[in-house]
């Protein structure tokens, strides 16, 4: 493989994604992509939402780095900015549960890969994104 991505990392386009086979709450989960130079993923086009769908291979839901927990309902990807391209699914996101407990401020994809706001202390797989390394071409 000459995508000069990690073991265990999947290219696309210029950038490396890991899909986890551990399950975090949204803070675990940010905290172990940033100890791999990484951040939870940030998904920009159709293009990419469908990639990453494809190689979502079970039914689980995983945590992308989307949250409105500094302001309900702003939802921001963790550099602070706002999402241009969404996938929400019909309905979400709907805060769940707000009055009864902490509400919904982490956002996942569910098997479909749509767009759902979980409650943060939920515990979901998650998927990591990084710049592909440069290759050198020195070797050649
Ligand atoms: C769930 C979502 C949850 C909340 C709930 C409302 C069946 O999906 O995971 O976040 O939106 O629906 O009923
Ligand atoms: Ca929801």
């Amino acid at each position: 493989e000459d995508n000069s991505c990690p073991p265990h990392w999947k290219n696309f386009t210029d950038k490396c994604y890991y899909f986890s086979v551990e399950k975090e709450i949204f803070e675990d989960a940010k905290l172990f992509c940033e100890d791999k130079s990484s951040h939870l993923v940030f998904i920009n086009t159709r293009e990419e939402q469908q990639w990453i769908k494809k190689q979502m291979v079970g039914r689980e839901s995983h945590w992308i780095g989307l949250t409105d927990s500094e302001r309900e309902n702003e939802w921001k990807w963790l550099d602070g900015t706002s999402p241009d391209y969404k996938n929400w699914k019909a309905g979400q996101p709907d805060n769940w549960g707000h009055g009864h407990g902490p509400g919904e401020d982490c956002a996942g994809l569910i098997y479909a890969g749509q767009w759902n706001d979980f409650q943060c202390e939920d515990v979901n797989n998650f998927i990591c994104e990084k710049d592909r390394e440069t290759v050198l071409s020195s070797a050649l």
